[in-house]
């Protein structure tokens, strides 16, 4: 071969290469659902978060939002990632238990989600999700936001004999251990469960309430709040590693700039702490002792249960979101 053919044998064979690459770099749509209902602050910011990844992301990543509740029931988000039903899920891990305990125990979280990430936390997580799961955990999307006791009737006392109260996961073992008869529902049945007297109270983040109107039928939130509410993006594992690698980091580097937002989330349970207010939503406190009993015995009892449950991974994973 001359010098100009072996050139242009060259050319040929790069452009193949090109081809080849561009072929693997195919643009990939994610369909993701949520837990949470579409008129939340949870799902604003997933649609935020899924506007500026589609824009960044033209040609290589996208994703549609297929929706919340009415598209999939809250209970149901883990699974169909877990199966590959749809790719991506933002939930809490209160309603995957079904598919492992060691999922409601990221409401035990004293380290932030950052923090998480550089302290190993992120690692074990993604080693349990993964293992038990299929999932690929990506990132926390609501954090520094305390759970609350809501109540129809007034307690003078951290003992909830004789009321019934709607849990889910995050809540049961806690309220049981004050003596309540818990009533496990989805968010979207709460209203109607305050309604008809099914229940005395509830459980739910100090913000969020106002979205379902739950205000008006809430007269007590009882202080301190316990724990720290959390919702996550969760993935496919056999999606994930699908991706080829720019993918994967243009989706975390957005799933990253989310969670790094998620200070915001102080400012605005302090606007719904005033709302509440306003709402006439009065607020039950005890002694400073008894807060602290209360407060102590909800950590207790979570971390029992979790342990309970996974005694290979739930010391693991208290030592490394404890404070
Ligand atoms: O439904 C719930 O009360 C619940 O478990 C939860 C978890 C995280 C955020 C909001 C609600």
């Amino acid at each position: 071969m001359n010098r100009s053919a072996t050139m242009i044998a060259a050319a040929i064979g790069f452009s193949m290469l090109a081809l080849r690459g561009a072929a693997c770099a195919q643009e990939v749509t994610l369909r993701a659902v949520s837990a949470f209902a579409e008129n939340t602050e949870y799902v604003r910011k997933l649609e935020g978060f899924i506007k500026q990844l589609n824009a960044d992301g033209k040609g290589s990543l996208q994703m549609t939002f297929i929706g919340g509740p009415k598209a999939m029931p809250p209970f149901e988000v883990g699974n169909a990632v877990r199966t590959g039903v749809v790719d991506v899920g933002m939930s809490t891990g209160a309603f995957y238990t079904n598919i492992m305990p060691e999922a409601d125990a990221l409401k035990l979280a004293q380290v932030s989600g950052p923090e998480q990430r550089k302290n190993g936390a992120y690692e074990l997580i993604n080693k349990i999700w993964n293992e038990k799961a299929n999932m690929a955990y990506l990132g926390r999307v609501i954090d520094f936001t305390p759970f609350h006791l809501y109540l129809t009737k007034r307690i003078d006392k951290p003992d909830l004999t004789g009321l019934k109260i709607r849990v889910t996961p995050v809540y049961r073992d806690f309220f049981q251990a004050l003596g309540a008869t818990a009533v496990q529902t989805a968010p979207g049945e709460v209203y109607t469960a305050l309604e008809r007297g099914v229940v005395d109270g509830y459980g739910w983040p100090i913000q969020g309430i106002f979205d379902g109107n739950w205000q008006e039928k809430t007269k007590f939130r009882v202080d301190p709040g316990f724990y720290n509410a959390e919702v996550s993006i969760v993935m496919n594992l056999d999606k994930w590693k699908s991706l080829a690698q720019a993918q994967r980091d243009l989706l975390m580097r957005h799933v990253i700039a989310l969670e790094n937002q998620n200070e915001t989330w102080r400012k605005l349970n302090e606007e719904d702490t005033r709302r509440q207010a306003q709402a006439g939503i009065q607020v039950i406190t005890f002694d400073a002792a008894t807060s602290k009993q209360y407060v102590d015995k909800a950590y207790e009892v979570g971390w029992a249960s979790i342990i309970k449950a996974s005694p290979q991974y739930g010391p693991q994973l208290r030592k490394l979101i404890s404070r």
